[in-house]
């Protein structure tokens, strides 16, 4: 798999996690003689918590179908030897849910347990998971593998720059289509967009989660995203990504832009190395930045706005400068 096809599956698992629906395989023949029945037009699927779950915790899936067929227990199995291990009722229907027919919650709490396992129901199987008092850990250094994807000004999961050109002004105190450096910060949304409003609450995010936890985020990255150790944690790294681009879109203590490109951005799917959406100014020539004006923009865009920015919460919370 290149490396364009990896960075697509990777935005596409953003969706997936927690959805995934894998065919009865290997247990098929073992449940054919115990008098379960499968049919390809089934569509069920069984939703885990893909962490894991701690021994001695509450430890419940969610069966959903799109057919209208019903179940009455399920299995957990043991990954490694194939034998059940736990048997439960499925209990009560939930009823229909999102775009599913029927839903079940499979309690299996009192399984207690650590190993490998997966949960049998009816057609459908769900992907393997532990169990295990050690499941979270590294969990909050995980979820920041998603933040440096979505780097823009320079992507270190593509080790390669991008937007580099943003931005063109729109609506703001200087003439329309001045130049002002705000390149930076993450991509927004599964799509190239950028928004204060929300790397603002992201970047919040990751200085609470340092305040409160700090023992939990390891240094195995740089300030750039690449690997490597710079003695700071790496959530403080991405923390300082979201305040660099912040900054710049706070430029002055009465200025305030709120959006980086718009709707124009909504074509095929590409990498953002590669993007050559037009905006007016010629191929990959910058993106617009929309300034928060108070007033409805009239652009193609569909931006928040802002109305009373105080750059001084930004001047405190700069964590690691
Ligand atoms: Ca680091």
């Amino acid at each position: 798999m290149g490396l364009k096809e990896k960075y697509l599956v990777a935005c596409l698992v953003c969706f997936l996690v927690c959805s995934c629906a894998v065919r009865p395989t290997s247990y098929r023949s073992k449940y054919q003689g115990a008098g379960h029945q499968f049919k390809k037009a089934d569509k069920a699927w069984i939703r885990i918590n893909q962490l894991g779950y701690k021994p001695a915790s509450i430890k419940v899936a969610v069966w959903v179908s799109k057919s209208e067929r019903r179940i009455r227990d399920f299995h957990l199995i043991d990954a490694e030897s194939g034998k059940i291990v736990f048997t439960g009722k499925a209990g009560k229907s939930y009823g229909d849910y999102g775009p599913f027919t029927d839903s079940y919650r499979l309690n299996f709490s009192t399984f207690n347990k650590s190993g490998s396992y997966y949960l049998v129901s009816g057609n459908a199987r769900s992907p393997v998971f532990r169990i295990g008092e050690d499941v979270y850990k590294g969990t909050a250094d995980f979820a920041l593998r998603y933040m440096r994807q979505q780097r823009s000004g320079f992507n270190p999961y593509l080790k390669d720059s991008c937007h580099t050109t943003d931005g063109y002004t729109m609506y703001g105190p200087m003439p329309d289509s001045t130049r002002i450096d705000v390149s930076g910060g993450w991509h927004d949304a599964s799509d190239y967009l950028q928004y204060a409003t929300t790397s603002a609450n992201a970047t919040y995010h990751l200085l609470a989660a340092y305040r409160d936890f700090p023992e939990v985020f390891g240094d195995k990255h740089l300030d750039n995203g690449l690997e490597g150790s710079n003695g700071k944690a790496d959530v403080l790294d991405e923390a300082r990504w979201g305040l660099d681009w912040l900054l710049k879109m706070h430029p002055r203590e009465d200025w305030l832009f709120n959006q980086l490109a718009d709707d124009r951005d909504h074509q095929k799917m590409r990498l953002p190395t590669q993007d050559s959406v037009d905006y007016g100014v010629g191929k990959a020539k910058g993106r617009p930045v929309y300034f928060a004006t108070g007033e409805p923009q009239e652009s193609p865009s569909s931006g928040v706005l802002i109305t009373s920015p105080h750059r001084s919460s930004f001047k405190t919370s700069y964590i690691g400068s």
